[in-house]
C-alpha cells in the first residue's frame, strides 16, 4: 500500500501512434511525438509536404477536416493503482478529444486553454494499458456549434477558410491571420500524465506580496490549495527583500519558495544561474521560483503608467504571437532565442496577444529571468464571442486555471480581457453582418468581459484586470481607441492600415500605445526557405512569394511607400533590403516621438516581435530568429539614454531631446554635426544638460532655416551623438548615436559608397569613402547577429562590429556581405 500523502506522477509523453485518413480517404498511420500536433507528425513521416513551402498551405487544408487518433501503450506497477485517486491530466489539449483508456471512454475535452483531469482509476489495470485520444475536426465542430446562430465572424476572414473561430476555444490564429497561415491543427500539445495520490496533492500555489512604503520589508503570503479544495496559508516576513526589476531598471533577483508536504513554506535563495528549480515530480511538495517586486498600474486621468518598486517605468517592447504555427516546434530554445533578442533590444515589456495562446512554462520563466514584463491578454481576439451559459462556464474555468497556474510569475504585469473585441462589437464588420445584431454583440461582449473580470480578480487579486486592448480603461463602447489618444491604451494603425505618412505618428499623443506597426519583406535567407527567388525577376511575379503575404494589399503598401521614399530598387534583393529599411524608419519615427512625451505617454509596444512561419509581416524578428533592420534600430531607439531630433509642433524648428529612462541622474552632452551627402562637414553644435532620472528633456531647438532653405536642406543630414555620465561619475557612460534626414532619400543626393570590410576573427571593421546609410553586414548561412547593424557610416570614421554566432561557431567568419543605401 502506498503511504499517506504521497503522489506519483507518470508522464505519458514520448512516442505515440497517429492514425487517420489521408486526402484521398485511404488509411494513414505514423509515429507521433507527444506533446505534439498532427501536422508535425505527418510532416516528419513524409505524409504531407512542408506546409510552409510555396502554396502548400492550401494543399494541406484537408488535414484539419479529418479526425485523428493518437494512441500508446504503457505499463503500470501494482502499487500505482493502490492510491486513493488516479487521474489522467491533459494540458494544452487541442481541442476536441474523446479519451479512451483500455477502450473505456473516460472523458471528453473541448477547450485548449483548460486543464482536464479525468478519473481513470477504474479503467486502468496493473501491467499493460492502452490510451487513445480521438480528436474530432475542430473545423467541423466549430461549424456545428455556429449552425443556426447569428454570425460571429473574426477579422482577417479574407485569407482564412474557417470562419467560426469564435465558437471554439483554441488559438484564434490557427484559422489564419493577417501574418499567419491557416492550419487548424489538433493534438495533445501539452502534458499527458497520470497522477496517483492519496489526497495530499497540491493543486495551486499563489503568492501575495505586501511591501512597506520604503520597500525595506515584504510580507509574503503563500496560499497552497490542495485537491479537494483545502487551503493553507503561510506568511513569511522578509526584511530587506531582494528586489526584482524589469530589464534596464536593476537586477532580476529571484528567490525560491519550497512548499513542504505539511503545507509549511520556506524561502530559499535561487541558485546561481537563476534557473527555475526542477518541478518536483511528486506533487505533495513543490518549489516555485518567484521575484519580489511591488507592481502598480496608475490609470488616473486616462494614464497607463506601470510603477515597479515605487518607480514609474516607461514600457518599451513589442507584441508576442506564438513562436510557431505548430506546437511541436515551440521549443524552449526557440523561446530563449526570441526573448533574449527582445531583452537585447532594451525591451522591458512584451504583450502576449490574445489571438494566440497561454504560453508554455519556459516563456514565463524566461521573462522572469530577463526582466520582461508581460502585458497578458486573455485568449479572445478580433471577434464577438458567444455568451451562452456553457460558453461562459468554460471562460470562467479556463481563466481560473490559467491565472492560478501563472499567478506567481513576477513578469506578469496585468490581465487584459482580449484583443480588439470592443472594436469588433462596435461594428468593424459593417455590412457583412448588418447593424441589426449590434445590440446583441455589445451585450455578449459585456457579459463575457464581466465573467472574465470576476474570475480573474478571484484567482489573482494581486493584478489589475484591463478589459480590452485597446480601451479607455473601461469597456466603453463609444470610445474609438484606434484614433482617440486621450486615455487608456491605443492601437494606432493610421500609418499602416490607413496609409498615412510616417510623420503622422507625431500628430498623436498616446498615453500608452500597445500596437502600431509597419510591414517588411523577409530577408533573402528567409524567403529562400519558402520559395525559389530569382533576383532578376520581379517579386510580384513570384506567386509563392506573394502567397506569403496575408494582409490583403500589404505588398502594394510596401511598394507604394518605397516609391515615396527611395529611388527604384535595382532588383528583388534590393527591394527586400529597402522594405526592411523603411519598416525601421516608420517605427523609429513613432517611438522616438512618443518617448519625448514622457510622462504623458508611458509606453510603446510595436506590432509585432516575432513570426510563426516565414512570411512578409510587421515582425522585427524573422521566423527563425534573425534580426531585421527594425530590431537593430529598436535596440537604439529603446536605449535607456538616448538623443532624438524631432520637428517642433509648428514645424518651423528642429528640437533636440534627451531621454533618460534610468534611475540615475546623468550629465548629458550632445553633439550635432551637419553633413553634406558627400561627407562635407558644415557645422558642429554642442548642447548639454543634467537629466534627472526618468525624464524627457528638450535640450534646445533651431529654426529649420538655420540649415538652409528647403532645397539646401535636402542636401544635408545631421549626425547626432550623446555621451551621458552618471552624475556621481561612477557608472560607465551611456553613448547614443542617431541621425536626422530633412527629406525623403530619393530627393537627396545619396550616392553609392565604396565600403571595405576587414575581417579579423568575428570582428569586422567597416570603412566608407563617403557617407553610407543603413549599412547592413550579413554572414550568409550562419545564424547569429552583429552587435550593431543598419547604421550610418561616415568617411574617416571606421566602425568595428562583432558577430555573435548563435551556436558559438565559427571562430572566423567565412564570408561577410555588406549593403547600403544607394
Ligand atoms: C492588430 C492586431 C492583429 C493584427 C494586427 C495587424 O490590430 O491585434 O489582429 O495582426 O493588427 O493588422
Amino acid at each position: 500500500m502506498a503511504s499517506q500523502n504521497t503522489t506519483e506522477f507518470l508522464d505519458l509523453g514520448g512516442q505515440w501512434r497517429l492514425e487517420g485518413n489521408g486526402a484521398n480517404g485511404a488509411a494513414l498511420a505514423c509515429d507521433a511525438t507527444v506533446p505534439g500536433d498532427v501536422h508535425s507528425a505527418l510532416f516528419a513521416a513524409g505524409l504531407i509536404p512542408d506546409p510552409y513551402w510555396g502554396r502548400n498551405e492550401r494543399d494541406v487544408q484537408w488535414v484539419a477536416q479529418r479526425d485523428w487518433t493518437f494512441s500508446r501503450e504503457f505499463d503500470l506497477a501494482d502499487n500505482f493503482l493502490a492510491h486513493a485517486s488516479v487521474i489522467l491530466r491533459l494540458e494544452d489539449c487541442d481541442t476536441f478529444a474523446t479519451v479512451l483508456v483500455n477502450d473505456q471512454a473516460v472523458g471528453e475535452t473541448h477547450d485548449r486553454f483548460m486543464r482536464w483531469d479525468f478519473d481513470v482509476r477504474d479503467a486502468l489495470r496493473p501491467g499493460r494499458n492502452e490510451i487513445r485520444l480521438v480528436f474530432a475536426s475542430a473545423w467541423r465542430r466549430g461549424d456545428e456549434l455556429a449552425a443556426g446562430r447569428p454570425p460571429h465572424p473574426m477579422s482577417n476572414f479574407e485569407t482564412a477558410w474557417f470562419n467560426n473561430g469564435a465558437f471554439i476555444r483554441k488559438p484564434a490564429c490557427h484559422r489564419g491571420w493577417d501574418w499567419g497561415l491557416a492550419q487548424m491543427t489538433a493534438g495533445p500539445c501539452g502534458t499527458v500524465a497520470l497522477i496517483a495520490s492519496d489526497g495530499g496533492r497540491i493543486d495551486s500555489v499563489r503568492c501575495r506580496q505586501t511591501f512597506s512604503d520604503d520597500l525595506s520589508h515584504c510580507t509574503l503570503a503563500v496560499r497552497v490549495e490542495y485537491e479537494g479544495g483545502r487551503e493553507v496559508e503561510s506568511v513569511l516576513e522578509i526584511d530587506d527583500p531582494p528586489l526584482w526589476w524589469p530589464n534596464g531598471q536593476g537586477e532580476q533577483r529571484l528567490v525560491e519558495i519550497a512548499v513542504r508536504d505539511d503545507g509549511r513554506v520556506e524561502l530559499l535563495p535561487a541558485d546561481e544561474a537563476g534557473r527555475p528549480a526542477a518541478p518536483s515530480p511528486a506533487e505533495g511538495s513543490r518549489r516555485l521560483r518567484i521575484g519580489l517586486r511591488k507592481l502598480e498600474l496608475d490609470t488616473a486621468d486616462g494614464a497607463v503608467c506601470f510603477k515597479v518598486n515605487n518607480r514609474p517605468v516607461f514600457m518599451k517592447g513589442a507584441n508576442w504571437i506564438p513562436c510557431d504555427a505548430f506546437d511541436a516546434r515551440q521549443t524552449p530554445a526557440r523561446y530563449r532565442d526570441l526573448l533574449e533578442s527582445a531583452a537585447a533590444a532594451n525591451m522591458n515589456m512584451v504583450r502576449l496577444w490574445g489571438g494566440g495562446q497561454y504560453e508554455k512554462d519556459s516563456f514565463y520563466d524566461l521573462c522572469d529571468e530577463l526582466g520582461l514584463l508581460v502585458w497578458h491578454d486573455q485568449m479572445f481576439s478580433c471577434a464577438v464571442y458567444p455568451a451562452d451559459d456553457a460558453f461562459l462556464a468554460d471562460v470562467r474555468d479556463e481563466t481560473d486555471y490559467q491565472l492560478r497556474r501563472l499567478q506567481h510569475h513576477p513578469c506578469i504585469a496585468l490581465w487584459c480581457g482580449d484583443n480588439e473585441c470592443v472594436g469588433a462589437a462596435r461594428g468593424w464588420f459593417g455590412d457583412i453582418i448588418g447593424k441589426a445584431n449590434r445590440p446583441l454583440y455589445i451585450e455578449e461582449t459585456k457579459v463575457r468581459l464581466a465573467t472574465q473580470e470576476e474570475a480573474s480578480l478571484q484567482a489573482d487579486p494581486t493584478r489589475r484586470f484591463w478589459p480590452s486592448s485597446p480601451c479607455a480603461g473601461v469597456a466603453d463602447f463609444g470610445h474609438d481607441a484606434w484614433h482617440d489618444d486621450s486615455r487608456g491604451d491605443m492601437h494606432n494603425w493610421t500609418v499602416w492600415h490607413e496609409n498615412a505618412p510616417f510623420d503622422h505618428y507625431r500628430d498623436y499623443r498616446p498615453r500608452f500605445c500597445s500596437e502600431f506597426g509597419f510591414q517588411s519583406f523577409p530577408s533573402r535567407e528567409v524567403a529562400e526557405t519558402f520559395c525559389d527567388l530569382d533576383p532578376a525577376a520581379p517579386l510580384s511575379d513570384n506567386e509563392d512569394f506573394e502567397w506569403h503575404q496575408k494582409n490583403l494589399g500589404g505588398n502594394r503598401r510596401i511598394r507604394e511607400t518605397m516609391a515615396r521614399l527611395f529611388r527604384p530598387p535595382r532588383d528583388a534583393l534590393e527591394m527586400l533590403y529597402l522594405s526592411q529599411v523603411q519598416q525601421a524608419l516608420a517605427i523609429k519615427t513613432a517611438v522616438e516621438a512618443w518617448r519625448t512625451l514622457r510622462p504623458h505617454c508611458m509606453g510603446t509596444l510595436y506590432w509585432q516581435l516575432n513570426d510563426l512561419w516565414p512570411v512578409s509581416s510587421w515582425s522585427s524578428l524573422e521566423y527563425g530568429g534573425k534580426w531585421k533592420h527594425l530590431h537593430h534600430h529598436a535596440r537604439r531607439f529603446f536605449a535607456p539614454v538616448a538623443l532624438v531630433a524631432k520637428p517642433s509642433e509648428d514645424g518651423a524648428a528642429l528640437e533636440f531631446w534627451a531621454l533618460n529612462d534610468t534611475a540615475e541622474a546623468v550629465e548629458a552632452t550632445a553633439t550635432v554635426r551637419t553633413f553634406g551627402f558627400d561627407g562635407t562637414l558644415f557645422e558642429t553644435q554642442s548642447l548639454s544638460a543634467s537629466l534627472p532620472p526618468g525624464t524627457a528633456l528638450c535640450l534646445g531647438s533651431r529654426p529649420l532655416t538655420a540649415y538652409g532653405d528647403e532645397e539646401t536642406r535636402k542636401e544635408r543630414f545631421l549626425d547626432l551623438a550623446l555621451v551621458a555620465e552618471s552624475s556621481d561619475g561612477q557608472s560607465t557612460p551611456h553613448i547614443h548615436r542617431n541621425d536626422w534626414f530633412f527629406a525623403p532619400f530619393k530627393e537627396s543626393p545619396v550616392a553609392e559608397a565604396r565600403i571595405t570590410a576587414d575581417v579579423s576573427g568575428r570582428r569586422v571593421t567597416l570603412s566608407a569613402d563617403r557617407p553610407a546609410f543603413f549599412v547592413w553586414a550579413d554572414v550568409p548561412g550562419v545564424r547569429g547577429e552583429f552587435d550593431d547593424n543598419s547604421f550610418t557610416l561616415l568617411p574617416g570614421e571606421p566602425r568595428t562590429i562583432e558577430f555573435r554566432p548563435a551556436d558559438d561557431t565559427p571562430a572566423t567568419l567565412p564570408e561577410v556581405t555588406v549593403s547600403a543605401l544607394r
